[in-house]
């Protein structure tokens, strides 16, 4: 089918050379606000900004900047945050941007400290203190529950503001098994990751933006949405061979730059949304004889009581 014969195509040819090209067909979009002296210090990456016009902005303070970017795909029905990870000086601001877009699900991809070095500061509580309190924004956060799985840690938080002391349930969704620049254990382990943040209803279009991060915010927060988004148009299309992988990154990249960092990161999607197809296409054939469903996020897909079977010889991941 459609991404399958997108897929065989690459392998034949060059991933590399294929992913160049992507690079040179994105976005090359202004990013002024991130340039501006006052805000050096809130970006972790020089090399990393958000365009001007998708930024996410900070809707009190004096400085409305935050290394975000707000991705929306409009016919896959999502809209994603993506953001690098925090630094000392953004964790009240990265609360607040949570706090204020009324988002319920924040995904992370990365660890703290990868290849010995810090690669996002510990925004939330650890087990031990369980509270945090984030003065220069007025944030409280509190942690209710954590449950570690193999390949990922769910955490229920209750953050507060302080101002009026309302209080929101926010889903920390953290998955473990992923280095910067490498890839994600197996795609069965990231599908099943994707799956838990599916069925939070975190994504729905009644909540506010997911916020995706892992240390820069553009490699594997791309993976992500790339496949997520590709695996709802999918199932909203009820049609997987009109789905075009490339297509859907490259609009996804007029949100934020670089998204997906590296050629082997790209294979490892295609090959996550190959792995996620089956199930729509096996439910697609049994919905024939019934009538349409129309809900969102129908379980078009895998249950992780159910893993996808084993990926056929010929698309077995590489290790970079
Ligand atoms: N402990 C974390 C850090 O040092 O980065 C998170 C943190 C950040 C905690 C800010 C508290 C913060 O704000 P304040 O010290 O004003 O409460
Ligand atoms: N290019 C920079 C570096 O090499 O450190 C910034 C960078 C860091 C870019 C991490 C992407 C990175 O990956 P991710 O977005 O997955 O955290």
């Amino acid at each position: 089918f459609g991404v399958e014969a997108e897929f065989r195509k690459y392998e034949e040819q060059h991933w590399n050379v294929f992913f160049q090209e992507l690079g040179m067909l994105s976005s090359d979009l202004p990013f002024k606000h991130a340039k501006l002296p006052e805000n050096k210090g809130r970006n972790r990456y020089r090399e990393v900004s958000p365009f001007d016009h998708s930024r996410v902005r900070l809707q009190s303070g004096t400085n409305d900047y935050i290394n975000a970017s707000l991705v929306i795909m409009k016919e896959a029905r999502r809209r994603y945050i993506l953001t690098q990870g925090p630094l000392p000086s953004t964790c009240g601001h990265f609360w607040q941007m949570v706090w204020e877009q009324r988002s319920l699900g924040v995904v992370m991809l990365n660890r703290i400290i990868e290849l010995g070095s810090v690669k996002c500061t510990q925004y939330w509580p650890p087990r031990e203190i369980r509270e945090l309190v984030f003065r220069d924004t007025g944030f409280k956060l509190t942690l209710i529950k954590e449950d570690e799985k193999a390949n990922c840690t769910i955490r229920h938080l209750e953050l507060e503001n302080m101002k009026t002391q309302e209080t929101r349930h926010v889903i920390h969704f953290h998955y473990t098994a992923w280095p910067d620049f490498g890839l994600p254990g197996t795609p069965t382990s990231f599908l099943s990751f994707i799956l838990f943040v599916r069925v939070s209803g975190c994504l729905a279009e009644s909540k506010g933006p997911t916020v995706v991060h892992c240390s820069a915010g553009i490699g594997r927060s791309g993976v992500f949405c790339l496949v997520d988004t590709c695996l709802q148009l999918m199932s909203i299309r009820k049609n997987p061979y009109s789905v075009r992988v490339r297509d859907v990154l490259l609009q996804m990249r007029k949100y934020r730059m670089d998204l997906v960092q590296t050629a082997q990161q790209l294979r490892f999607a295609y090959i996550a949304i190959i792995e996620g197809t089956k199930p729509i296409l096996r439910s697609l054939s049994m919905q024939d004889s019934m009538n349409d469903s129309d809900e969102e996020d129908s379980p078009l897909m895998f249950t992780p009581t159910a893993p996808p079977t084993s990926l056929p010889r010929h698309i077995e991941t590489g290790s970079e």
